[in-house]
């Protein structure tokens, strides 16, 4: 990127504010549910990762990820956010999911620093997801698919996001050995996708692959996706991303 250009500044001054950020304890992690479409339970959540700023407020995700994925901080964001995932896993016992960067994949140093953390913790391992999104065409394959495996070889599962936007695909999900394939909030929108779906749901089943519908606002979103043979749904009707306290009351209800 050219130093001079205004983007370079701005990725600059939000990285800077970032370093603070992550000192003063500004980021955190909120919990969005999932459930269970059979009988509607709370099995599982997505842990994101939130930065509510003194002055500016929430600072989106969508801003400040692209920042600290430049400045090399997506790396500490990383670890702070999947361990706060194992703590959820502890505190809720249920599954919880962690999106994580391509670019951690493309380095050995996030998956053996996971790998050291679950060795011999052998409390529910298989409650852990990654969620990978290919934004971006992976570099080194072979690599990132030899260090998902030695996470999916401890019980770690392996979720492929936003699949029907972007690059995700079901050629992906064999690829990298998937365990979960996130259906897009763009697909549970669209009227016209139901075959996909209810392809993309065949060809996961096929392969003992589990299926969650994300974007979930509507109740005939909901009864639709189920319809179509979905295993969990997340949006905003079964709850917004929330601070654990807030998931404290709902896991306890
Ligand atoms: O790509 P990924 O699934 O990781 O993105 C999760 C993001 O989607 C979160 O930032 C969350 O706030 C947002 N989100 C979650 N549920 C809904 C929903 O029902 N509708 C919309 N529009 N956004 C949602
Ligand atoms: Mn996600």
């Amino acid at each position: 990127m050219w130093r001079g250009s205004v983007y370079y500044r701005v990725v600059q001054t939000i990285a800077t504010d970032l370093v603070e950020a992550v000192r003063r304890g500004e980021i955190s992690a909120w919990f969005q549910p999932q459930i269970d479409v059979r009988d509607g339970r709370v099995v599982a959540a997505e842990a994101l990762c939130r930065w509510v700023h003194p002055d500016r407020g929430m600072v989106p995700p969508s801003e400040f990820i692209p920042a600290a994925e430049e400045s090399g901080l997506i790396e500490e964001i990383g670890v702070f956010m999947t361990r706060q995932s194992c703590f959820a896993i502890e505190r809720w016992r249920i599954d919880i999911s962690v999106n994580v960067s391509p670019l951690q994949l493309e380095t050995a140093a996030f998956t053996n620093w996971l790998e050291h953390q679950l060795r011999g913790v052998s409390t529910a391992t298989s409650a852990l997801t990654i969620e990978v999104t290919e934004e971006q065409p992976l570099r080194n394959v072979s690599a990132v698919v030899r260090r998902l495996d030695r996470l999916l070889a401890l019980g770690v599962g392996v979720a492929i996001d936003d699949f029907g936007a972007g690059q995700s695909s079901l050629k992906q999900l064999r690829r990298l050995h998937a365990t979960e394939l996130k259906i897009d909030r763009s697909l549970v929108a669209d009227e016209d996708a139901d075959t996909l779906i209810a392809q993309a749901v065949e060809a996961a089943r096929a392969s003992g692959v589990r299926t969650v519908a994300e974007g979930i606002e509507t109740h005939e979103q909901l009864e639709r996706i189920t319809r179509l043979g979905c295993d969990r749904a997340q949006g905003y009707l079964l709850g917004r991303p929330m601070p654990k306290e807030a998931m404290d009351e709902l896991v306890a209800a």
